[in-house]
């Protein structure tokens, strides 16, 4: 297909293939066909549109003898897939009209397509991203992950109260799939490792086949897309016979059930390092049959293993593949009968490792002696890197301490590259984390800061703001976005202001109509929207952000006739499920959500809102009514944040601490235009070093005083003074994240947002400058950051 014929497609033609599709693929006439039917219908008709471009972007790839870059994630949160193909391939209008033609009701048949929930959060969605930005860039790349059957959980309230049940996008046909069961490699586990005539040979005990699907990943206006590869995990023998025979039934399905749990579900918890035995099978599990994968490739091109490097760069997203090096290392060597040293070198040539966090609970360990029970080969192997490491650069740095195997430092061992994801972070990451490392091996921690792609974060989930930029700078900016650079020229003109307002309501509105429909939950579209939407975490202080809506609560009581500022306190995300701190915020919220919209002499002016289930779709209809961005982490410990960028890009200014990716946006929008507070992450470091920081805090904030009573009394518990009893000790004697220090200082800045809120051209100029400041941030620049300064790859548009 010549390359832009896509957007040529006939309206009729595309109605046929829907029809075709309704009647051979899913065998429904158009009489019978359920809204999952036209769904599929339409899903595999967009499908074949993305075949060719798919063909033709590997034919090149292979032809132009290019190197690939191999992004191995335990994560991708990808969403929901008919309106992101439909806009990159630039047939949304095409695929609406069809459907309509059709009878069927567009947006309903979009909005049954579940979300591929394949991630838990940031680091899930960049991965999306990034595969977003490879394809738009033409850069050759695979996604290496997992196919897990479950998502990540659904999130229910009960009295308040977090429940999450199974997630079950698998139990429909997933439509963008490629099933490829000729494509599968074993796995092995446990066992013992023999040597023989200088061979050494992993006997494992037992063994998994990864089965590989295939989604192609379409870029901007169609012209390249690149695969994502997800393993299923399957038993090597389907089924036990003779237990069948026997009558066992159970025993002869035991195989089968034993295997598949590798890819059932996706671990929740981005918190606490479990130690669970199958989180560590799950990780060597996908990173064994991606670097197999890889190896067949180039081994199947006809190239030397000694040139790896010059055709293949793997990316590690955090830690959980970092069994990559040590894999990468055994198939050269034992496999391919790679000296051990030079297996070693060639390994680290291809790989790069992202550190996502600074977190000491997140960083992953294992027990030693669980590690080598799974993976003997691989602990011997480990050793073996450590002790070149020590010979090679004196340094007396473990992989394997105190009984534990440490997976950040065998990451960084093994990366020629290690990069942090904001400024910040990766000067933390120099001077925390990884400072002895970095003395060892000066120069090797660079920064990427993180980005969002344009085309899901703005084009696709905004269009009244989409057609505005349109009709101001024209339509260049979705694969330029630095281009929204020259919206500032027009934040001044009266009718772009009238209009950029126009599109902020219009956005406000159809989340308001949303959560009337899917909740029943009625809110004010002329009330500011103040938003806070990511996982629960007590570093992300969720609990900072309601103890400031109580003291305003207040006010608002004592003084019912003032000039106050209506606002909509919308909360969204979930909490680990074993992460008790973070329900029990989820509970306060919903508990002052109840109290406070219920008042009648506040219910003008504020309310809060806390709608289940938060995800990426949810994002999508939250991020582009958002009014206010709230970022509020204490400062040192969010890694970059994401959520800030995709707000602020949609004309959501910041109310923030200088805390990951905040320091840069603040820089690139303007100081003006964005509402600091808090401590820096230098002074939350030194003040947690004096005595008494929580308590003299409380005791200098009257306001801070009176909500933590009222919470202590029962107020929003039904009279239980005991339900709160643990977050508020928590408080008083901990208070590790400094809710209590950054308290007065947050309140302070909420009322500078009041008054600027009210001033309506004024804020309209603020809002439109954080749009226009925003460029910098789309994840092709990123991209192209790692394809220049980690993978040696050049794009090729
Ligand atoms: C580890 C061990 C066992 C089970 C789970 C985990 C686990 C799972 C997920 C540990 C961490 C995560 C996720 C981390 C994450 O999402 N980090 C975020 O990454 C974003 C992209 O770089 C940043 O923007 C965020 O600041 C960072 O919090």
């Amino acid at each position: 297909m010549p390359k832009d014929a896509l957007t040529n497609v006939d309206v009729n033609v595309f109605k046929d293939s829907i029809c075709r599709h309704l009647k051979t693929s899913l065998g429904k006439d158009a009489e019978h066909a359920s809204v999952y039917d036209w769904r599929m219908s339409l899903s595999l008709t967009m499908r074949d549109l993305v075949v060719d471009p798919w063909f033709a972007s590997t034919r090149e790839t292979y032809d132009r003898n290019s190197k690939r870059v191999y992004y191995l994630s335990m994560e991708f949160l990808i969403g929901r897939l008919i309106e992101d193909v439909a806009i990159n391939l630039g047939i949304e209008d095409l695929a609406r009209d069809a459907m309509e033609a059709l009878g069927q009701d567009y947006e309903r048949v979009v909005a049954d397509e579940p979300d591929a929930a394949l991630g838990n959060g940031g680091l899930g969605r960049l991965a999306a991203c990034f595969l977003d930005s490879m394809s738009t860039l033409a850069i050759p790349a695979y996604g290496y992950g997992i196919r897990y059957e479950h998502g990540l959980f659904e999130q229910h309230f009960k009295d308040g109260e977090q429940v999450e049940a199974a997630e079950g996008w698998l139990s429909q046909r997933h439509a963008w799939e490629f099933e490829r069961p000729e494509v599968s490699y074993p796995i092995g586990f446990g066992g013992y490792v023999s040597e023989t005539k200088g061979k050494t040979i992993w006997h494992p005990d037992e063994t998994v086949l990864a089965s590989a699907y295939d989604t192609p990943i379409i870029g901007w206006k169609g012209k390249w897309a690149n695969t994502l590869r997800l393993w299923a995990a399957k038993p090597q023998k389907l089924f036990d016979l003779e237990s069948f025979n026997r009558g066992d039934y159970l025993a002869a399905n035991a195989p089968e059930s034993l295997a598949r749990t590798i890819s059932r579900v996706l671990y929740p918890d981005d918190t606490t390092d479990k130690g669970k035995e199958l989180r560590l099978k799950q990780e060597y599990f996908f990173t064994s049959a991606s670097i197999q994968d890889v190896l067949r490739r180039l081994i199947s091109e006809g190239y030397a293993l000694d040139d790896l490097a010059d055709h293949v760069a793997i990316q590690l997203n955090d830690t959980h593949p970092a069994i990559a090096g040590p894999e990468l290392v055994r198939l050269l060597a034992d496999v391919h009968a790679m000296p051990m040293d030079k297996a070693i070198e060639t390994a680290r040539a291809c790989l790069g490792f992202t550190n996502h966090t600074l977190l000491p609970e997140a960083l992953e360990r294992w027990p030693e002696g669980l590690f080598a029970r799974i993976l003997p080969r691989h602990h011997r192997i480990i050793e073996m890197i450590q002790d070149t490491h020590a010979f090679v650069s004196g340094s007396n740095i473990r992989i394997i301490e105190d009984g534990e195997v440490k997976m950040g430092e065998l990451a960084f061992i093994m990366a020629h590259c290690v990069n942090g994801v904001s400024a910040l972070h990766s000067d933390l990451v120099k001077k925390t984390v990884f400072s002895d490392l970095n003395k060892v091996y000066p120069g090797r921690i660079i920064n990427q800061t993180n980005g969002v792609t344009p085309r899901r974060w703005l084009y696709s989930c905004n269009p009244p703001l989409r057609n505005l930029i349109n009709e101001t700078i024209g339509d260049g900016w979705p694969d330029d976005l630095e281009r929204l650079t020259e919206l500032r020229d027009h934040v001044n003109d009266a009718s772009f202001q009238e209009r950029f307002r126009a599109a902020k309501a219009q956005n406000k509105q159809q989340l308001a109509a949303w959560l009337k429909t899917r909740d029943g939950t009625v809110i004010d579209p002329n009330a500011m929207f103040d938003v806070q939407i990511k996982r629960i975490h007590e570093y992300k202080r969720q609990l900072l952000n309601i103890l400031e809506t109580v003291a305003l609560w207040n006010d608002i009581r004592d003084n019912p006739h003032g000039n106050w500022t209506p606002r909509v306190k919308l909360f969204g995300g979930k909490a680990a499920p074993g992460y008790v701190m973070a329900k029990s915020i989820i509970h306060l919220i919903n508990d002052v959500a109840k109290t406070i919209n219920t008042d009648k002499v506040t219910r003008d002016y504020l309310q809060v809102v806390f709608p289940e289930n938060y995800n990426v779709s949810m994002a999508e209809m939250l991020i582009p009514a958002s009014d206010l961005s709230e970022q509020i982490s204490t400062a040192g410990k969010e890694a970059s944040g994401t959520g800030n960028m995709k707000l602020s890009l949609n004309g959501s200014p910041t109310i923030g601490t200088l805390d990951g990716a905040n320091v840069e946006i603040r820089e690139h929008v303007g100081a003006d235009n964005f509402f600091l507070f808090g401590l820096t992450a230098e002074e939350v470091v030194k003040r947690r070093k004096q005595p008494d920081f929580a308590r003299k805090a409380i005791q200098a904030s009257p306001g801070l005083t009176r909500v933590l009573g009222q919470i202590a009394d029962g107020v929003f518990s039904g009279g239980d003074r005991d339900r709160y009893q643990g977050l508020l000790r928590n408080l008083y004697d901990h208070d590790y994240f400094l809710v209590t220090c950054d308290y007065d200082s947050y309140f302070d800045a909420q009322r500078k947002v009041d008054t600027a809120y009210q001033d309506v051209e004024g804020w309209t100029k603020m809002a439109a400058l954080n749009t226009a400041g925003m460029g910098w941030f789309s994840s092709d620049r990123t991209i192209l950051g790692y394809a220049k300064d980690i993978w040696n790859v050049t794009s090729l548009k």
